[in-house]
């Protein structure tokens, strides 16, 4: 397994990612920490300098696990279940994006905030319906493009639709594609999954990627999640992929980018 940094460029301190700041700069701090590769989070990855990014990553020998898309709901309300069909569709537009500079820096593209909320629990079949649309004309192009789609599974404080393990997979068998994957994280897991382990085994082959945070949203090491278990049913999943660390920079951010390796490199 891959150790990955979550990287920003300017997002609040509340916003669950270690590093703030200059991309080239966060990456060589991230290859001097010790870790595989980044994650970056952007609002519109055409803002990104990917020659730039994909050279600094060559020099320091580290890599771009993956994409986090959140932003574009947090600052721009896109969503694959809004209501308005335009939103809808610059939703999409935006995940094209991703998926395109995904391609070019070998990263799968995360789909957490932005698949959105059902407005109407009511209606669920027919905001369901407008995803599934959705991710159906992303994975077309992910495949295309051989890119790896995420499927987060968020807790019930952040959104109402799909917030555990197995809702994630009964939404990708929906989908119909291999370019779909479950993607876990701690955090959410802890409030959602009865046992988390269990939830790692039953996505089994069809996780594609973990975010860790502990139960409080530090580092792992700050709260009381079970990281030597988790890790122990990763590895029985034959989960061999990244593992970034989403978490709150606190007590400061460099602290907490040294503290998360620092805890989780024995445990591997
Ligand atoms: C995104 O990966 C996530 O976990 C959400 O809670 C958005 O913050
Ligand atoms: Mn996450």
């Amino acid at each position: 397994m891959k150790l990955s940094l979550t990287i920003a460029k300017d997002v609040s301190e509340n916003f669950p990612v270690l590093l703030r700041g200059d991309y080239v700069e966060n990456i060589k701090k991230a290859s001097q920490l010790g870790y595989d590769c980044v994650e970056i989070h952007v609002r519109d990855p055409r803002e990104l300098n990917l020659d730039e990014i994909l050279s600094t990553c060559e020099e320091n020998h580290v890599t771009i696990s993956t994409l986090g898309t959140g932003l574009g709901y947090v600052v721009d309300r896109l969503s694959f279940t809004n209501p308005d069909k335009e939103v809808r569709e610059k939703a999409v537009a935006r995940i094209l994006d991703h998926i395109e500079v995904g391609r070019k820096l070998g990263a799968k593209v995360i789909i957490g905030s932005m698949r959105g909320s059902i407005p109407d629990k009511s209606e669920y079949k027919k905001y369901e319906a407008f995803a599934l649309e959705c991710f159906e004309k992303c994975l077309s192009e992910a495949e295309n493009k051989g890119v790896t789609l995420l499927i987060e599974a968020i807790n019930r404080y952040e959104t109402n639709f799909i917030n555990t393990v197995e809702e994630a997979l009964e939404f990708i068998e929906k989908t119909g594609s291999r370019y779909l994957k479950v993607h876990v994280d701690t955090f959410h897991m802890n409030i959602e999954e009865g046992d988390m382990a269990e939830s790692i085994k039953t996505a089994g082959s069809l996780l594609g990627h973990v975010h860790f945070a502990d139960s409080n949203r530090r580092y792992p090491g700050m709260g009381h999640i079970d990281f030597k278990k988790i890790i122990k049913a990763l590895k029985d999943a034959g989960y061999n992929g990244a593992i970034a660390f989403e978490c709150l920079p606190y007590p400061t951010e460099e602290e907490a980018a040294k503290g998360a390796i620092e805890n989780i490199n024995p445990l591997l």
